[in-house]
């Protein structure tokens, strides 16, 4: 109900001429918006680092509702549960892989309710309709000679469920996990990625923002220039996977099955109209980490299946904790609810997207995101919302022109979500806050009783609430509510000053 409200304001209340030019910009094929988040590993609860990306998503989600319509933005997250990691994990517990994952997904799905994302489906590649896709496009990579039989020999991370050569290793370990690595020599099913070489470094070239940030694109563009050697995308040493339906002694390799979720996800041989609605994704969020598997690998599947590309892949960057790398093992992480118990949801929303500019590395500490939550949300918003809420309560308001509004960067604002420039678009938002508050101080509602005053402040702060819905929802439908009502209360208070911050 909040939402709608929301999008019925966003329409009403923005500088009327601007947003009329902008909608017609938009043009009817770009009316929707389809973002995914990577399909996480269920070896374990969900930690901070799964948390951002999944935050980010959502607030992109909620961003584009506004600006689309609820029912054009798709949100896809979900697990990704098949290959040896699984199986090891699984293996430790003495479970069956399947029975092992199947009691890890209400975890993660109570996570993000509890975060209060909204997705529109969560994915699991042990769904049907998924392996019945990547069964089909196996076949079809195959029939059109792109997958060809031979044998792998080499290094394989399975922490990374990655194949490396002798050069990439340190010290014989993996060059990420810093972990001994197996040696692999197995048949294999091969897919010919170098073929793909220039048709990829021709694809960054003509979409130069297919890859973001830049300077990861030009890490991606150097490395393919190096060469691309074909890849092996199919294991027969152990069972826990997609069989292979020309060969169902080979199980598909986990990368090849897991990329495959952003078609499925939206039903790609299930519901036609569905698929062609939201695909191509818009974009595909994922961390630096696995920038390598969507940039080039994906990219190449999708060219070979005869299914257009994604528009954008975003790498954010990685998160540390205490400025020390999250490591379960070392003490070094921090799950969902311990990361809401520090200061509540919308505090945790809020510090994530603020903290640091998106692509960026952050580091996150108790005692910033606490900061944050006092000297923001408390004392600018907390305080604003109150402090007008209860001079109206008492006063009143008088209808008239809103001329505050006009302090208000809204074009500037759309143009940094657009650009995925979250930490900007709250530091516009919170000028705007401050502009708000000076306001109050100078014209002094209370001594001269200016309800005019009033209510250019209450339609501001109804436009804040709205643009901060993607960032906070619980406290913007708060706000919503408290300021849209017959009768306007001074109401709970928003953020409780914590101690210590
Ligand atoms: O890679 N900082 O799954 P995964 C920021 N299944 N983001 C972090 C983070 C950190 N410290 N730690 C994790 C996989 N992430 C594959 C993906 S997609 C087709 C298959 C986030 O469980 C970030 O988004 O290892 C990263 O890319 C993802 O979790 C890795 O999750």
């Amino acid at each position: 109900m909040a939402a709608q409200n929301l999008k019925k304001n966003f329409g009403a209340t923005k500088s009327g001429r601007a947003y009329t030019r902008q909608s017609n910009r938009i043009s009817l094929a770009k009316r929707k918006f389809y973002v995914t988040t990577p399909i996480y590993y269920p070896n374990d609860i969900p930690h901070i680092g799964h948390a951002y990306t999944t935050i980010v998503a959502d607030v992109i989600s909620r961003w584009n509702q506004l600006k689309f319509g609820k029912e054009n933005v798709f949100f896809l997250t979900g697990t990704d549960e098949h290959g040896k990691k699984i199986e090891q994990a699984a293996k430790k517990k003495d479970k069956r892989p399947k029975e092992f994952v199947d009691e890890l997904i209400p975890k993660f799905k109570n996570a993000w309710q509890k975060l209060n994302i909204k997705y529109n489906r969560f994915i699991r590649t042990t769904d049907k309709d998924h392996e019945k896709v990547v069964k089909e496009i196996l076949q079809r990579v195959y029939d059109n000679g792109d997958i060809y039989k031979g044998e792998y020999e080499g290094f394989y991370c399975t922490g990374c469920e990655a194949y490396y050569t002798e050069k990439d290793l340190v010290d014989g370990c993996c060059p990420i996990h810093k972990t001994k690595i197996e040696k692999l020599k197995e048949p294999s099913y091969f897919f010919r990625l170098s073929k793909y070489q220039d048709k990829l470094l021709k694809l960054y070239k003509e979409n130069p923002d297919f890859i973001s940030p830049q300077h990861r694109r030009k890490e991606v563009i150097n490395r393919v220039k190096e060469g691309l050697k074909d890849l092996s995308i199919s294991r027969n040493s152990f069972k826990w996977g997609i069989q292979l339906p020309f060969d169902n002694t080979h199980i598909a390799y986990v990368w090849f099955d897991a990329l495959f979720n952003y078609v499925s996800g939206v039903k790609y041989l299930d519901d036609k109209k569905l698929f062609e609605k939201f695909w191509p994704a818009d974009v595909h969020l994922i961390g630096k980490d696995i920038l390598w598997f969507h940039a080039v690998y994906w990219p190449a599947f999708l060219l070979s299946a005869g299914i257009s590309l994604p528009k954008k892949i975003f790498a954010h960057g990685w998160w540390t904790f205490d400025k020390e790398k999250i490591s379960k093992s070392r003490g070094k992480v921090i799950n969902v609810d311990e990361l809401i118990a520090i200061a509540g949801v919308d505090s945790a929303r809020y510090f994530l997207l603020r903290a640091t500019p998106f692509g960026d590395d952050g580091d996150f500490s108790e005692k910033a995101l606490i900061e944050r939550h006092n000297n923001e949300l408390a004392n600018k918003l907390g305080n604003l919302v109150s402090r007008v809420a209860g001079l109206i309560e008492k006063n009143g308001v008088t209808k008239c022109e809103n001329k505050l509004i006009k302090k208000l960067k809204i074009n500037k604002i759309e143009t940094l979500f657009d650009n995925y420039e979250f930490d900007k678009v709250l530091n516009e938002i919170f000028a705007f806050i401050d502009v708000c508050n000076e306001y109050i101080q100078k014209k002094k509602p209370w001594e001269i009783k200016d309800t005019k005053i009033l209510y250019e402040l209450k339609e501001s702060i109804l436009k804040i609430a709205q643009l901060l819905w993607p960032f906070i929802p619980e406290t913007s439908e708060k706000i919503t509510k408290q300021f849209s009502a017959e009768k306007i209360k001074k109401g709970e208070i928003l953020f409780r000053k914590i101690e210590n911050g």
